[in-house]
């Protein structure tokens, strides 16, 4: 990791941002050519999705799509991004889930039914004895399509919802529930959003085909959510990025970490030592 990452660490006013509304949006997150090289990616396996059966009117959601190409591989310890992610979470964090997500024109007429807002994480929701749930993890949303319009198969989320257990959903789930708005965004924008936060997908109403990319982070001692086999990239990738693909010397290192567990301690303890605790 080159120190002038450090360029994007997170701001007071990010921090602030993100703890108060739990999401922060980064404008021109990627470059036009970054967006482009990604989006040919995701073209290319939503087409043999589809070759191979996907149907064409519904959205892919394909998970562990980091090993099919070097440009998903690059955005894991990306430069403007991860500082800001262990700005939030610290250093004891991986990469624990990733997906993209193809929305195509849905075809169907506009409706007003409800999205199906949620939390991440599933059961932790329910077993994990606390209130507010823990932040645990967030994700970071790169925009690949223009979504600077609603309609679009927005992502949609309700500011400041974090810190709530429960989220009212209207009666007869007609309408969004109250302070739901969809995020509108050009390509190149990333999204960084709490796990907590509530948030949704949309139907596509545009001729535009959505497409996004999820990079889920959080702490070494949470398991994967989907398969990320990933274990081949680790031999070729610097030790910052190994740790951010799961690499461990043992499974006790997912809870006490030595600095061969954790690269990025030793490297923040170097450039950024205020962001090491002890
Ligand atoms: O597709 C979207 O906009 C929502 C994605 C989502 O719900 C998630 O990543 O948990």
């Amino acid at each position: 990791m080159n120190p002038s990452c450090l360029q994007y660490a997170l701001t007071e006013e990010e921090r602030r941002t993100f703890n108060e509304q739990g999401y922060l949006i980064m404008e021109n997150a990627l470059s036009p050519e970054q967006v482009e090289i990604l989006t040919a990616q995701v073209d290319r396996i939503y087409e043999s999705k589809i070759e191979n059966g996907h149907d064409s009117k519904t959205a892919l959601f394909y998970p562990n799509f980091i090993p099919d190409h070097h440009s998903f591989l690059e955005l894991v310890d990306y430069e403007k991004i991860l500082p800001k992610v262990w700005g939030i979470l610290g250093w004891n964090i991986y990469l624990y889930h990733a997906h993209m997500i193809a929305t195509p024109p849905s075809g169907q007429e506009k409706n007003d039914k409800t999205f199906g807002f949620h939390q991440d994480s599933g059961r932790v929701n329910i077993e994990m004895e606390s209130h507010p749930r823990p932040r645990l993890s967030l994700k970071v949303a790169y925009f690949l399509s223009d979504i600077s319009e609603p309609d679009r198969g927005n992502f949609w989320i309700v500011p400041g919802s974090h810190l709530k257990d429960n989220l009212e959903i209207p009666k007869n789930r007609e309408g969004q529930p109250e302070g739901a708005i969809p995020v509108c965004v050009k390509p190149g924008t990333a999204v960084f959003f709490d796990r907590r936060l509530w948030h949704a997908a949309s139907p596509n109403w545009s001729d535009i085909t959505r497409k996004v990319l999820f990079y889920g982070y959080g702490y070494r001692w949470i398991r994967t959510k989907d398969d990320m086999t990933v274990q081949h990239l680790w031999e070729s990738s610097d030790p910052i990025r190994r740790q951010m693909l799961g690499a461990s010397v043992n499974c006790n290192g997912h809870y006490s970490p030595t600095d061969a567990d954790v690269p990025l301690r030793a490297w923040l303890k170097e450039h950024q030592p205020e962001m090491v605790d002890k």
